[in-house]
C-alpha cells in the first residue's frame, strides 16, 4: 500500500508539497483543480501542470479527489448527459497524466456536513464535531454561512460556493428524489462512465456519506455494508471501485470497519482507504480525534491488520486531522496531527508486519 496526503494546491493550502515530502513514508499527494467548477472538463495541460508541481518535490499523483459529480446528475435532470460527457473526457485526459484513482461522492447538495469546525477538547486541541441536535436546530442556509466565514479563509472542499449559490431551489428539486430515485441515477452515471474507466485504465472509487444517515431530509445511499455492496453490483467490475472512509462510515456502530475492510478488501473493490479515528459521544454525536485508538471510539490496529491481511495494495492517506501546536489551517487539514496519524498507521503497519512474517 502507498501512503498520500491531502493537499489543496499552491494557491490554497497551508501546507507546502515540501512540508509533506519530509512526512516519513509518504508516497504521494491526493489533490484537484479545485478551481474548475462541477460539471466543467478538467483540461490535460491543467492536470499535467499539477503533476508536474507534485512530481518535481518528490511526490507522486496518482489519485484525485474529487472529481466532483454536477448536481443534475445526481437530480437525474435531462442535462445530465451533457455533465456525464464532461466527465467522461475529464477521465480520458486524468488517464493520459498518469492518475490511476478517482474519488468521487454522490451525497445530493451537501458533502460532509458537521456542526461545528472549532470544537475544543480537553487538551486544548480543536477539531470538527457533529451533534444531530444541533444540525436539526439549524436550517441548512445558515450553515452554509457559518462555514463561508469559519473556514480561516480556505476554501471547504464540498462547499464551493457556486454548488451553494442555489441551494435552495437544488433542495427544492430534491423533494422529487428519493433513495430509490437517487440510486437509479447513479447507476446511470455509472453504468455510462465504467466502461471509459476500464478502457483508460482509471479506478472510480466512491467516498461514503458523512455522516452515514439522512440530514435534513436529503436521501444518503453510501452509508451502509448492505448500500456499498448494491452499488459494487450496479456495475461489476474492477473499475467501479470503493474509498473506504474509517471515520464516515465509523459513525454507525452497526458499520463495524475492520469487517468492511476484510469483506471488500478480499475482493479488491477498495481503491482507497481514508483513515481517522472519531469519538462517538452518544447516538448521532461525534467528534473528530487524534488518529489514537486509545482517544476514539475505532481501533486502528485492527483496521490496519485488515488491511495488511487482504494484501491491500491501493492508496491510503491520514484523514481529518485536529488542530494543534497553533497551526493555522484549513479545518481537518492542518499538517501537524495528520503528519503525526500517519506516522502512527505507519508504526502500526511496521509491527503487524513483522509479527505477522515471525509466525510461520
Ligand atoms: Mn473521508
Amino acid at each position: 500500500m502507498k501512503f498520500v496526503f491531502r493537499w489543496f494546491g499552491s494557491d490554497d493550502d497551508s501546507v507546502g508539497l515540501n512540508d509533506i515530502s519530509q512526512i516519513p513514508g509518504m508516497s504521494g499527494v491526493v489533490s484537484a483543480l479545485h478551481d474548475i467548477p462541477a460539471g466543467e472538463v478538467w483540461p490535460l495541460d491543467r492536470i499535467n501542470a499539477l503533476r508536474r508541481e507534485v512530481n518535481d518535490s518528490g511526490l507522486e499523483l496518482e489519485v484525485i479527489e474529487s472529481v466532483i459529480v454536477h448536481e443534475d446528475i445526481k437530480l437525474g435532470l435531462s442535462s445530465r448527459d451533457r455533465y456525464i460527457e464532461n466527465y467522461i473526457t475529464t477521465i480520458k485526459n486524468l488517464s493520459k497524466a498518469g492518475i490511476k484513482v478517482i474519488c468521487y461522492n454522490f451525497m445530493p447538495v451537501f458533502d460532509w456536513l458537521r456542526s461545528d469546525l472549532h470544537f475544543k477538547l480537553e487538551d486544548g486541541s480543536v477539531v470538527l464535531s457533529y451533534d444531530e441536535s444541533l444540525i436539526e436546530a439549524t436550517d441548512p442556509v445558515s450553515i452554509v454561512e457559518t462555514y463561508a466565514t469559519d473556514s480561516e479563509g480556505f476554501g471547504l472542499p464540498g462547499w464551493e460556493p457556486e454548488r451553494l449559490a442555489e441551494l435552495k431551489k437544488t433542495l427544492e428539486l430534491y423533494a422529487d428524489v428519493d433513495q430509490d430515485k437517487l440510486f437509479e441515477n447513479l447507476k446511470y452515471f455509472l453504468e455510462a462512465i465504467i466502461p471509459i474507466c476500464e478502457k483508460y485504465d482509471v479506478k472510480m472509487a466512491i467516498h461514503p456519506d458523512d455522516p452515514p444517515w439522512p440530514i435534513f431530509g436529503l436521501p444518503r445511499l453510501i452509508t451502509s455494508q448492505e448500500n456499498l455492496e448494491r452499488v459494487l453490483n450496479v456495475v461489476d467490475s474492477p473499475y467501479n471501485g470503493l474509498t473506504l472512509c474509517s471515520g464516515s462510515l465509523g459513525a454507525n456502530v452497526s458499520n463495524d470497519i475492520p469487517t468492511l475492510i476484510r469483506t471488500f478488501g478480499k475482493r479488491g473493490k477498495i481503491h482507497f482507504g481514508h483513515v481517522r479515528n472519531i469519538k462517538i459521544t452518544s447516538e448521532r454525536t461525534f467528534h473528530e480525534t487524534s488518529h489514537l485508538s486509545t482517544d476514539g471510539s475505532l481501533d486502528m490496529f485492527e483496521i490496519m491488520k485488515a488491511y495488511y491481511d487482504v494484501g491491500f495494495e491501493g492508496y491510503l492517506r491520514p484523514d481529518h486531522g485536529r488542530m494543534i501546536w497553533n497551526e493555522k489551517a484549513r479545518p481537518g487539514y492542518g499538517l501537524y496531527d495528520r503528519a503525526l496519524g500517519v506516522t502512527y498507521l505507519n508504526g502500526l503497519l511496521e509491527g503487524i508486519r513483522k509479527m505477522e512474517q515471525k509466525t510461520p
